[in-house]
C-alpha cells in the first residue's frame, strides 16, 4: 500500500498514519454485495502485508454502515468470496481492526462489526440482526459470535426478535465498546491505536458465558409462542443454543447450512416479497413525475379516536397541526386524548418532557373552524354520516385556501359524493387511516373519480413522511381492506351457523398466523360499527343472499358491543379474553332456528374457505381497477388486517399455491356460502392461461372501460 488512498470498485483504503481507514461505498445501504466482500478481503490482506500499517478501521460512506447482505443477490448462486470467510479473515487478522458504526448496522453489517476486534458506535446509530424478518437466520456468524460477546439470553432475544438496538443498550450489553456523539471515524481510529500491540479480543474464540438453562428454555418457549407459525425465530433460537453446545467452527457450519435451507423456504420467499412490496407500493406508475403539492400546515377535523391519532401521527411527522372540534367541551376532551397518546412514551422515557411540550405546542386544538383557512391539507375525521360530511365539505369548499388538498378519512362513505359537496372535487381525496392511527402503518389513499393527480400524489407524499405505507386505490364500498373484510367475516359467521363456536374460528385463523381471529378483532373494534353498516345496507340487500350475521345482531341487541362494554363474542373478566357459555348457547340456538344440523368443521376447512373468500374478492378488486397491482391488496391485508407476513398476503399466497387449487377452494366456498361467492372471472382466466396475479402488469387486470379508467 503505497499511496494514501487505494480503490477497488466499492471499497477504498485511506491512510494518513499507521491506521488504515477502510471505507465501503456501495449505495444505497452499503450491502455486502460481491464487490464489497472482495474489497474487504483484499483490504485485510493489504493491511496485514504493509509494515507501515499497524491497525485498521472499517467504516462506510453515505448514510449508513453496512445494512446487511444484498437482498438482490438472495436466491441466486452465492458468489465468492463468501461473507463468513471474509469475516473469519477479519477476525484472524494479525493487526487490530475496529468497526466504526453509523446509521444502521444490520444483519451481515452487524456480523462484520462482530468479527472486528472492537466496535465504536455513533450515539444515534442502530444495530440488529433482522434476518428473521426476511424468514432467514444470520448467515455470517451472528448466532455464534453474538452469544460469546453478550451472553446467551440477550443473544437469543436479539436474534429471534430481529429488533434494532440503540447505542446505549448496545453499550450496556457489551455489543459495542464505545459510543460517541462526535466523529465516529476519529473515535474508531483512537480505539484502534489503543489496541496496537495488545492481545486482540476475537469473538469467535471467546468462551460462551454460562447461562441459566431453565431461563433459556423458558425464553425459547416464548419465542416459539410469539412466532405464530413463522419458522425462522425458533430456528434462530436453536442456533443460539448450539453456540454453547458446539465448537465455534461447527456452530458456524450449522448456521450456514441452516441459512441456505431457509433461503429456499416459502416463508422467506414471502417475507422478501413483503420487504420489496413495502418499498414498491408507494411507487405508482401514473403518479411518476407528478409533483405533490407542498404541505407544512395540516388541519384535522374531529378529535375523536381517529382524529386524535391522526393529529399525533402528523405532529410526529413534523407537521404543524390545527385540530378543530365543535364545542369547548369537545376541545377539552380532544386535548386530553391527544396528550394521552404521548403520555405513554413520556412515561417510559421515550419522550422527554421538553419533546412532549414541543409536540404539544405543534397541535393547536380549537373550536374555530376558520383556523383551517391557511392549511395546506385538511383531513376530515368526523362522524361517519353523509349529512355531517356534506356540511363540512361544503364549508371547506368556501373556506380552504386555493390549492389546499381536502381529504376525508371515511371508511365507508362514497368519496365521490363527499368531493362533490366541496365544489372543488379535483382537490379532494380519501386518506383512510387505520386505528390507532399514530401506530398503524397502512393508509389507503383514495383517488376519487375527479381527484387531480397532484392531490393524490400529495396524499402519498404525506403518508410517506409519516413513515406510513400508502396504498392508492379507487372508490368502492369499503375500499380494499373493509371490502375484503366484508366478504370474509360473513364466511366466519357461516361457520358458526354450521357448527363451530367463535373460539374455534378464531383458533383456526390464529393458528393460520393471523394476529387475532375475526371475532376477537370484532370485540376489539366494537360490534356496533359493523352493525350500523348492516342496518344501512339492509334495504338494498339481495334477498337471495345468505345472511349470516344473526348472532352478531343478537349480541348487539343485548348491548354486547365488545371489549368496551366488557362483553361481545367473549367476556373479559380482568381484561382476559374468556369463552362465554351464553354466546355458545346463542350460536346453537340460531343454528337450530335456521335449521342447520351442527357439525364441527376442521380448522383447515375454515382456513381455506376464509382465504378463498379473500382471494376471490381481491381478484374482483383488481379486475375493477380499484388497485393496480396484486401487491397493493397484499399490503393492505398484511399491514391493516394482521394477515401473516410470512405468507406474503392473500394474492401472493394464491400464486404460490396455484390458481387452479384456489379456484377449487372458491368453488367449495360457493357451495358452502352461496351464490354471492361466485369465482371472479380473473381467477378463472389466469388459471386457464397458467398466469399469476403477480405477473399482471399494473392495471392489466382492469378492463379499459373500468370505472377508474373512464372517470380519469
Ligand atoms: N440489500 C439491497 N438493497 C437494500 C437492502 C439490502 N439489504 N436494504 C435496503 N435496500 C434498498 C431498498 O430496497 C431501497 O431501494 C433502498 O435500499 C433504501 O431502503 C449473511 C445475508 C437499511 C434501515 O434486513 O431495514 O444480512 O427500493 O427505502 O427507510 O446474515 O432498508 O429504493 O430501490 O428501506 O432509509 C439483513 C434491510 C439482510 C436490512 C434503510 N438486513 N433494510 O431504511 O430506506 S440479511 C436487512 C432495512 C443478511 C447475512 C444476511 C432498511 C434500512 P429502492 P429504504 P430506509
Amino acid at each position: 500500500m503505497n499511496g494514501a488512498r487505494e480503490f477497488s470498485l466499492s471499497v477504498s483504503i485511506r491512510r494518513h498514519d499507521e491506521i488504515a481507514l477502510v471505507i465501503i461505498d456501495n449505495p444505497p445501504v452499503n450491502a455486502t454485495s460481491q464487490a464489497v466482500r472482495q474489497g474487504l478481503l483484499d483490504a485485510v490482506e493489504k493491511i496485514n502485508a504493509d509494515p507501515a500499517v499497524k491497525a485498521g478501521v472499517i467504516g462506510c460512506a453515505g448514510k449508513t454502515f453496512i445494512a446487511g447482505g444484498d437482498i438482490r443477490e438472495f436466491g441466486k448462486p452465492p458468489l465468492l468470496p463468501h461473507l463468513p470467510d471474509v469475516l473469519q479473515a477479519i477476525e484472524d487478522s494479525g493487526k487490530p481492526l475496529v468497526a466504526a458504526i453509523h446509521g444502521t448496522a444490520l444483519g451481515g453489517g452487524l456480523e462484520t462489526a462482530l468479527a472486528c476486534h472492537a466496535r465504536v458506535m455513533a450515539a444515534d446509530a442502530l444495530v440488529g440482526l433482522p434476518e428473521v424478518k426476511l424468514g432467514l437466520v444470520p448467515g455470517a456468524g451472528g448466532t455464534q459470535r453474538l452469544p460469546r460477546l453478550v451472553g446467551m439470553l440477550p443473544a437469543l432475544d436479539l436474534v429471534a426478535s430481529g429488533r434494532q438496538v440503540k447505542a446505549q443498550e448496545a453499550l450496556s450489553l457489551g455489543l459495542v465498546d464505545v459510543v460517541v456523539s462526535g466523529d465516529v471515524f476519529e473515535a474508531a481510529r483512537a480505539q484502534a491505536r489503543k489496541l496496537i500491540g495488545k492481545d486482540l479480543r476475537r469473538a469467535g474464540r471467546l468462551e460462551v458465558p454460562a447461562c441459566d438453562q431453565v431461563a433459556f428454555a423458558a425464553a425459547r418457549a416464548q419465542v416459539d409462542k410469539k412466532a405464530r407459525g413463522q419458522i425462522a425465530p425458533g430456528v434462530a433460537a436453536g442456533l443460539v443454543a448450539a453456540a454453547s453446545a458446539l465448537p465455534f467452527a461447527e456452530g458456524i457450519a450449522r448456521e450456514r447450512k441452516t441459512f441456505f435451507e431457509l433461503m429456499r423456504s416459502d416463508q422467506s420467499r414471502a417475507l422478501r416479497y413483503v420487504f420489496a412490496a413495502e418499498r414498491e407500493v408507494a411507487r405508482v406508475a401514473r403518479l411518476e413525475g407528478v409533483a405533490p403539492r407542498p404541505v407544512e400546515k395540516v388541519g384535522v377535523i374531529g378529535a375523536g379516536t381517529m382524529g386524535a391519532g391522526i393529529a399525533v401521527a402528523l405532529v410526529d411527522g413534523g407537521y404543524d397541526v390545527r385540530v378543530v372540534e365543535t364545542s369547548a367541551a369537545a376541545v377539552d376532551a380532544g386535548v386530553q386524548r391527544i396528550e394521552g397518546l404521548w403520555a405513554r412514551p413520556l412515561k417510559s422515557g421515550k419522550l422527554t418532557q421538553a419533546q412532549f411540550d414541543q409536540k404539544r405546542a405543534r397541535a393547536y386544538v380549537s373550536a374555530d373552524f376558520s383556523a383551517l383557512a391557511d392549511c395546506d391539507l385538511i383531513i376530515e375525521a368526523a362522524f361517519e354520516d353523509m349529512a355531517v360530511k356534506q356540511d363540512i365539505f361544503s364549508r371547506l369548499g368556501a373556506l380552504a385556501r386555493p390549492g389546499a388538498v381536502l381529504a376525508t378519512n371515511t371508511s365507508a362513505l362514497d368519496v365521490n359524493a363527499i368531493a362533490a359537496f366541496s365544489g372543488r372535487a379535483a382537490d379532494v381525496i380519501g386518506l383512510h387511516f387505520f386505528s390507532p392511527a399514530h401506530v398503524m402503518r397502512l393508509v389507503e389513499v383514495v383517488e376519487g373519480g375527479r381527484s387531480s393527480a397532484d392531490a393524490v400524489a400529495t396524499g402519498v407524499a404525506v403518508a410517506k413522511r409519516l413513515k406510513k405505507l400508502p396504498v392508492v386505490c379507487g372508490v368502492c364500498d369499503g375500499f380494499v381492506g373493509n371490502r375484503m373484510l366484508a366478504v370474509w367475516r360473513p364466511v366466519a359467521e357461516m361457520f358458526l351457523e354450521a357448527g363451530a363456536l367463535p373460539q374455534d374460528v378464531d383458533g383456526a385463523l390464529e393458528a393460520y398466523g393471523f394476529a387475532m381471529g375475526p371475532f376477537a378483532v370484532s370485540d376489539l373494534a366494537g360490534l356496533d360499527i359493523a352493525w350500523a353498516r348492516r342496518k344501512r345496507l339492509a334495504a338494498t340487500r339481495d334477498p337471495n343472499e345468505r345472511y349470516a350475521s344473526t348472532v352478531a345482531d343478537r349480541l348487539c341487541d343485548l348491548g354486547r358491543f365488545g371489549q368496551k362494554t366488557g362483553a361481545g363474542w367473549y367476556v373479559y373478566p380482568d381484561g382476559k379474553r374468556t369463552i362465554d357459555p351464553v354466546v355458545s348457547e346463542l350460536v346453537e340456538k340460531v343454528s337450530a332456528e335456521k335449521g342447520f344440523a351442527r357439525k364441527t368443521s376442521p380448522a383447515e376447512d375454515i382456513q381455506r374457505l376464509v382465504r378463498a373468500a379473500m382471494i376471490n374478492e381481491g381478484a374482483k378488486i383488481l379486475s375493477e381497477g380499484i388497485v393496480g397491482r396484486a401487491l397493493d391488496v397484499d399490503m393492505v391485508l398484511v399491514h391493516g388486517y394482521g394477515y401473516p407476513a410470512w405468507r406474503g398476503g392473500p394474492m401472493f399466497e394464491a400464486d404460490a399455491i396455484g390458481l387452479e387449487c384456489i379456484l377449487a377452494d372458491i368453488e367449495a366456498l360457493r357451495a358452502f356460502a352461496g351464490p354471492a361467492y361466485e369465482p371472479a372471472a380473473l381467477i378463472q382466466q389466469l388459471a386457464d392461461s397458467g398466469g399469476t396475479f403477480g405477473e399482471l402488469a399494473p392495471g392489466e387486470a382492469a378492463p379499459k372501460n373500468s370505472l377508474v379508467e373512464s372517470l380519469r
